[in-house]
């Protein structure tokens, strides 16, 4: 039985689904990932760009940084990657949850509503001062923009290294991953903590009493944990994920 045959029939049987995406599931929409050759960190340094050190050092490469992304989403759209996870919350409605790493907010365009963002978002910033946050359209904001109620400078919403990721979104996702009985790891190289140690989460406490969720794994190639998930389906996830629910 071929890979795909089988991940739609651990859905087709499943209680709960909950999918975690990475950058792979945008790569089809045109938005670079991040550890390809060609990927976004190219020409930067992580240390530079996604730290809070990186930001204080030197916070106009970074706006420059999160400007150009930000500008580079108008021309993006989502794939039926995207779509395929809508049509999943469709036929399993308040038993699915989905969680991104990714900040480019492709999956609520495609008209995903349950999205827990663990990594924030491009579309808003937060005050340094104030903590105000803010939602903004896709317009550059300027080179080192301030903040409209105490004057105190804009930071893009945006969880970087050595940061905490929102509580109420990381609870949301430990939740999901401990209640679901079918796991789908898609796009992710999965080397992020703890956005990767959701899958082992979902592993070893699957529904109270039962053994541990089916883990399935949307990849091009196998990553750092393809040892440890029950199935692997490679290809690029706007071909296989609509496969799933054909
Ligand atoms: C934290 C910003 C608690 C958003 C990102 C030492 C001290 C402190 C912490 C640590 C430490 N050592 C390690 C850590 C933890 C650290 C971490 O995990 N580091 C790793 C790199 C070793 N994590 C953190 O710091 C996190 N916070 O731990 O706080 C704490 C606090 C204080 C002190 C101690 C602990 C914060 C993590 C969030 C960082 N922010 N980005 C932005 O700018 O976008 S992470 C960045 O990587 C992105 O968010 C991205 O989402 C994430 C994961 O990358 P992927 O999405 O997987 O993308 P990637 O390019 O890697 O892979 C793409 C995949 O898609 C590939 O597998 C490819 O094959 C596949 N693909 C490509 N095309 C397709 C495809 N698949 C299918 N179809 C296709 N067409
Ligand atoms: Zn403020």
């Amino acid at each position: 039985m071929d890979a795909i045959f089988e991940a739609a029939e651990h859905i087709r049987q499943a209680r709960y689904v909950t999918v975690l995406t990475g950058a792979g599931v945008s790569a089809e929409s045109g938005v670079p990932t991040f550890r390809a050759s060609d990927g976004l960190w190219e020409g930067h340094h992580i240390e530079d760009v996604a730290t809070p050190e990186g930001f204080r050092r030197n916070p106009h490469l970074v706006w420059e940084f999160y400007n150009e992304r930000r500008n580079k989403l108008k021309q993006v759209r989502p794939n039926p990657g995207h779509y395929a996870l809508v049509e999943l919350e469709k036929r399993f409605a308040e038993r699915f949850t989905l969680v991104t790493q990714n900040v480019d907010g492709l999956h609520q365009q495609a008209g995903s509503n349950t999205v827990a963002e663990l990594h924030g978002s491009l579309y808003r910033t937060r005050c340094t001062g104030c903590k105000d946050l803010r939602i903004h359209d896709l317009e550059p904001l300027g080179e080192l923009p301030k903040c409209q109620k105490c004057d105190r400078l804009l930071r893009p919403d945006i969880v970087w290294f050595r940061e905490e990721l929102p509580k109420e979104v990381w609870q949301r996702a430990y939740l999901a991953a401990q209640a679901c009985d079918v796991f789908l790891l898609i796009g992710t190289s999965a080397v992020v903590y703890p956005a990767a140690g959701l899958a082992q989460i979902a592993r070893n406490r699957g529904p109270a009493g039962d053994e541990g969720a089916t883990i399935i794994e949307f990849n091009l190639e196998e990553t750092a944990v393809s040892n440890s998930v029950d199935l692997g389906v490679y290809g690029p996830s706007g071909v296989t994920l609509p496969k799933l629910i054909e």
